[in-house]
Formats: structure tokens, C-alpha cells, sequence
């Protein structure tokens, strides 16, 4: 499955390079052109789509596949393909996860407006769908904007080209853009707003914890003022986690194995995708789920002029997804220097939602 789309400007958009991990685009309200033209550092040459993205994607695959215990970051899963994937999971039985935080955004609604109040630019980190944006912004009272970040071109233009159209008076300003890197997420916000990040799906569960603090102490940075929504997923019963990431369709499988096709396509590498095993499991101790790639044979795979061998057996851990106890965020948020006012939780005690504010 490929997708042509990635890395490419879809007509009708501007890129703003000179990034680390991406570029901007913008879109003034209602639909007309607006490039963000303030976020771009001056004489700053803008490179050729894709180029700046496939030589840092080469650079941290190989460094990931050389060290002794072989790993791939995992942000590299999304590309169009992988974006698309990653809906298919959300959509799996097995994957709880997008169901339950959806029921809690619902069934919360009135209450987290309270929180969210009126006029804020609503940025949200991870837009590769716009179902729960649009939740949120059908109850936000006079939303200032909607900014969706993402590190797949193709599933952030589809979200904001959909919230466009639910939407139509809205500021949509999407930004291309690593999250997870050292973006100049400022230049893309607008200073007098009140700032509310939406960071849905338990993607911090796929930092470590060190990195997770670091995350949220660099958000609440950025929103101070203003607030964090936040999805978390709970530690729960083995056996379910399990079962969440081993769906019996085989969508995690492929997600999982995407990233060496994604390797093969944009860098010419040639590793043999099927004579990997997706293999994920939950450490009750480190509380979390570890993905890997297990070679089934002893094989060579060569990337970027470098050859990289797998003996049979061997691992390629290409992702943790850390599960977190309600007072354990809110110890984790409060070290962050935010200041948690609502948690929720579904029925089925699953999943939670957190409110955090940023103290001015
Ligand atoms: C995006 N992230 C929160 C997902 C998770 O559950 O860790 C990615 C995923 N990996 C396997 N299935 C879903």
C-alpha cells in the first residue's frame, strides 16, 4: 500500500519550511490562503518537499537499527500509509482506546467547556483524524481557532480540510510538523489568544517517562495561560492490553511492519517486511505495552549504503505505549508544573480525560 501523498503539497497549500521535522501550512479563515509567513526564519531557502524529512528519517533509522539492542522511533510509523493503518486499529474491537475516550468527550461535553472557556485557539497535537476535534469544537463556546499538528502531510490536510468544512467560519491553520521535536510551535500561534492544546489518544503513553515530563513541561510552557486536554490510557487487566495491540485482523501487525516498508519506498532499503513477526506484549512491572519486530530468519537488509544483519530471533523494539494510574498523571502533570482540575474516567475504568491548566 503506498500513498504519493506524503511529503508532497497537495495544490492549493503553502509550505513554510526551514523546520526541524516539518513545515507549516496555512489557511486564513474561511477558507481562504494565509501563509504564515511570520513563522518562517528570515532567509531561510525553502528545501524541496520531502528532503529534510527522508534524511533525518535515514539518519535515526540507522543510528536506531546500530545500537546493540536495535530500535526504530516510533514516529516514523506515520506516513499516509501508516496514518491510514492507525485509523484501521482505532476501528479494531480489540482497540478500546479511541471508543472510550470518545464516549468520555461526549458524555463530559458541558463540563470540559466550563474548563476550556470561550475565545481559545484549540491546538491539537497528533490530527491524523478530525472525529475528536470536531466533539470538542461542536461544544467550545466561540472557539478562536483550530490548529491541528501533525507529521503526516496527507491525514493533516484530510483532518483540517474536514473541520474546514463542518466548520466553515473557523480559523484552520494546520501545521506540518514533528511534535515530538523542537518545532517552532510559537511562530504558528497566534500571541493575544488564550491557548488550549488537545492532546487525545494516550499518544504520551509513547514517550518514556523521562521524555514524558519533558513533553509536558514544554507544553504547559507553551499554553501557559491557558490549559491542557489530555487522553490517557489506564493500567487494566494484562489480558485486555494484550489483546489491544494482537487485534485478530492484523491491523497492528501492519502498522507494525510499516515502518520497513515505509524505509524501503523513501530510502530504497530492502528489507523483507514479511520475514518480520509483529510481536507486542504488556510488562505489568514497567507498566506498559513493548512492540517489536522479531526477525524470523538470519537476513542482511541494507540502508543507505550501510548493511545491517539480523540474526533469527532477533528484536527490533519499534514502540512503547506506557499505561498510567489516575494519581500517577496527576502526580506526573503536577511535576510539569500544571495544575490538574478535572479527571474523568469511563465506566469500564479504561480510560481517563484530564483538564490541566496552565498557571500564568
Ligand atoms: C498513537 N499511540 C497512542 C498508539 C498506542 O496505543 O500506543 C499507537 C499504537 N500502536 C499500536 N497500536 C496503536
Amino acid at each position: 500500500m503506498t500513498d504519493k501523498r506524503e511529503d508532497t503539497m497537495p495544490a492549493g497549500w503553502s509550505q513554510l519550511a526551514g523546520f526541524p521535522g516539518g513545515g507549516i501550512f496555512g489557511r486564513g479563515r474561511r477558507g481562504r490562503l494565509a501563509p504564515l509567513s511570520a513563522s518562517r526564519p528570515a532567509g531561510a531557502a525553502k528545501p524541496p518537499a520531502g528532503a529534510v524529512g527522508r534524511t533525518a528519517f535515514a539518519r535515526e533509522l540507522l543510528a536506531g537499527l546500530q545500537q546493540p539492542r536495535k530500535t526504530t522511533p516510533c514516529k516514523y510509523f506515520y506516513d499516509a500509509c501508516g496514518a491510514a493503518l492507525f485509523e484501521q486499529i482505532c476501528a479494531q474491537p480489540e482497540y478500546y482506546l479511541t471508543r472510550a475516550e470518545l464516549s468520555l468527550l461526549t458524555r463530559h461535553a458541558t463540563r470540559l467547556t466550563e474548563c476550556i472557556g470561550d475565545d481559545a485557539e484549540l491546538i491539537e497535537f497528533g490530527a491524523s483524524s478530525p472525529v475528536k476535534a470536531s466533539v470538542l469544537l461542536h461544544v467550545m463556546r466561540q472557539p478562536a481557532a483550530y490548529v491541528p499538528v501533525d507529521i503526516s502531510g496527507g491525514a493533516l490536510l484530510e483532518t483540517a480540510g474536514a473541520i474546514s468544512t463542518a466548520f466553515p467560519g473557523l480559523d484552520v491553520r494546520p501545521l506540518m510538523a514533528d511534535y515530538t521535536g523542537d518545532t517552532a510551535l510559537t511562530h504558528a500561534l497566534d500571541p493575544k489568544r488564550r491557548r488550549v492544546g488537545f492532546f487525545p489518544g494516550s499518544s504520551l503513553g509513547n514517550f518514556e517517562p523521562d521524555e514524558a515530563l519533558a513533553f509536558l513541561i514544554r507544553l504547559r510552557k507553551l499554553l501557559q495561560g491557558g490549559g491542557l486536554l489530555i487522553g490517557v490510557d489506564l493500567v487494566k487487566d494484562p489480558t485486555r492490553l494484550h489483546a489491544a495491540y494482537n487485534d485478530a485482523a492484523g491491523a497492528t501487525a501492519a502498522f507494525n511492519r510499516n515502518v520497513l516498508v515505509r524505509a524501503n519506498r523513501e530510502l530504497g532499503a530492502d528489507f523483507r517486511p514479511e520475514q518480520f513477526a509483529h510481536y507486542a506484549f504488556y510488562d505489568p512491572v514497567a507498566r506498559r505495552i513493548e512492540m517489536h519486530l522479531v526477525s524470523l530468519c538470519d537476513q542482511d537488509a541494507h540502508v543507505a549504503g550501510r548493511t545491517l544483519h539480523f540474526d533469527e530471533g532477533e528484536s527490533i523494539r519499534t514502540e512503547y505505549s506506557h499505561k498510567y494510574t489516575v494519581p500517577d498523571f496527576r502526580a506526573l502533570a503536577t511535576r510539569a508544573g500544571f495544575r490538574p482540575r478535572l479527571s474523568v474516567i469511563d465506566s469500564e475504568g479504561l480510560f481517563s480525560l484530564h483538564w490541566l491548566e496552565s498557571p500564568a
